[in-house]
């Protein structure tokens, strides 16, 4: 790393002790920005960075709730509002037991890159909490999103932050969101948060829009070397989401989808995984990964264990973050790999992102190659702000646009800065100037 960007980086790991995540997303941004502050002393001068790496507003708050033995529950909510250079923060909101503030900060962090290279006009957040929604009946996730809006509604709005779905939170939680946030405010302000149902604000395509966008990106990585999805052989981690509409737009293009996996475990599915069927187990009636193995029949199901031990010559990433690492990576290099598309946030460890450069693998990280989801928000909140809805094949048709805009824009940055094929820099020279550019414009705030 650049020595001048170094003393900054000791200084923020300093600044925020206890948060591994955030450190990791820092330091990989961090060190693909040394040649932009040779062309730009005056990042420096106004200390883009230092500014950068604290979070403008952060948020944390209790969530009591009773469950339905009407024993009260305490949970943790928190909204990071990390950066509003280029428009009203954006970023979902993660329902998870994991959660806590180093988590949400390090996807906060991502955030503010990833909506620069959409090119639309969104900032940067993240919020979540660490209640765990599964297991949970509809009414206690209902009474703890109603209490999580009672305290989080006097902090965002259509002009000040919008929030939306990430892991554990869906169609039913945004509602549930909704409905609070609209009782308590006697506002019909649909575009307080995206992810919402078709008929009332939602956009069609967002429910897929990540999947897809992250097979989108993809694609165009594998046609800057001649070939395609068609013909490849597939492995997806994860099942809820961003997994299943990636498995999805994978198959639409030809490509066999072989395996793959939840929290519990992993599906080798030879003939190629059955899509209808994965929505019904995952989506309809909130099962797991072994119930759609038992029901499909003739498939492998493997308890526990890593779905990339199953050979792939695309991997696409789809769960969660640090889920690849850099043993796993070698063992898919060795086996064949052609590419890797991140369509969830920081999935690959440092060491596996280092084993698949060296390996000359196509490797696209999540800032650029899973922005599909947030870029249909904001679509999302264009219609809402002009009282309109589009087709399925319009807003398709702009998300398509968007996808190969991110890729077109990481490849020239890359190329710009003597590294042709490194999408890494490219999306992290590419967000960052965006960002830099405009709080440069709007002073020291
Ligand atoms: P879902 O909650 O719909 O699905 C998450 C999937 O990942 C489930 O299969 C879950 O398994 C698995 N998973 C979650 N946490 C872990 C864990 N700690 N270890 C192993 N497996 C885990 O979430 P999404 O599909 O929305 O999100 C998936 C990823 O995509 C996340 O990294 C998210 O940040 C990222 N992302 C999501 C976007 C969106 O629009 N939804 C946009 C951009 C990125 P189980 O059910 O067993 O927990
Ligand atoms: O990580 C992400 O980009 C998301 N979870 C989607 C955020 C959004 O506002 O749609």
């Amino acid at each position: 790393m650049d020595a001048r960007l170094e003393a900054i980086k000791d200084t923020v790991l300093m600044r925020n002790p206890g948060e591994a995540e955030f450190h990791q997303a820092v330091v990989e941004v961090f060190e693909s920005l040394g040649p932009v502050h040779d062309r730009h002393p005056e990042f420096l001068e106004a200390a883009i960075l230092e500014r950068l790496c604290e979070p403008e507003r952060q948020i944390i708050f209790r969530v009591p709730w009773t469950d339905d033995s009407g024993r009260v529950q305490i949970n943790r909510g928190f909204r990071v509002e990390f950066n509003s250079a280029l428009g009203p923060y954006k970023g979902g909101l993660r329902f998870h037991p994991s959660v806590y503030l180093g988590i949400v900060k390090f996807l906060g962090f991502e955030q503010i890159f990833k909506n620069a290279l959409t090119g639309m006009p969104i900032g940067g957040g993240k919020g979540g909490s660490d209640f765990d929604p599964r297991g949970r009946s509809d009414a206690e996730v209902m009474r703890f999103c109603q209490s999580f809006m009672t305290e989080l509604y006097r902090h965002i709005g259509e002009y000040t932050d919008v929030p939306a779905g990430e892991i554990g939170v869906g169609g039913r939680e945004i509602g549930y969101l909704f409905g609070q946030y609209k009782r308590i405010t006697n506002r019909y302000e649909s575009g307080v948060l995206t992810g919402k149902g078709i008929s009332w604000g939602g956009s069609l395509v967002r429910p897929e829009a990540t999947g897809f966008g992250t097979v989108i990106f993809t694609q165009e990585m594998l046609r800057t070397r001649g070939t395609s999805f068609d013909g490849q052989r597939v492995v997806v981690s994860g099942s809820g989401n961003v997994a299943i509409n990636a498995v999805a737009k994978a198959q639409s293009l030809g490509a066999a989808v072989v395996a793959c996996s939840d929290s519990s475990g992993y599906v080798v599915d030879e003939a190629g995984i059955d899509v209808a069927l994965l929505r019904e187990v995952k989506e309809v009636q909130r099962g797991r990964l072994k119930d759609y193995a038992e029901r499909r029949g003739g498939v492998t199901y493997v308890d526990g264990g890593s779905v990339w031990d199953v050979d792939a010559t695309v991997a696409l990433p789809c769960a969660t973050q640090n889920e690849l690492d850099g043993a796993a990576a070698a063992r898919l290099v060795r086996n064949g790999l052609v590419a890797v598309g991140e369509g969830a946030n920081m999935p690959s460890t440092r060491d596996a992102v280092a084993v698949f450069q060296e390996a000359g693998v196509l490797f696209g990280p999540g800032k650029a190659a899973n922005a599909g989801g947030v870029a249909t928000s904001a679509l999302e909140m264009q219609q809402n702000a002009s009282r309109d809805s589009w087709s399925f094949e319009h807003t398709e048709e702009r998300l398509t646009e968007i996808m190969v805009g991110i890729h077109d824009r990481c490849a020239a940055t890359a190329e710009e800065y003597g590294e042709p094929g490194n999408y890494v820099l490219g999306a992290n020279i590419g967000g960052f100037v965006k960002v830099a550019d405009a709080m440069l414009a709007q002073g020291l705030i």
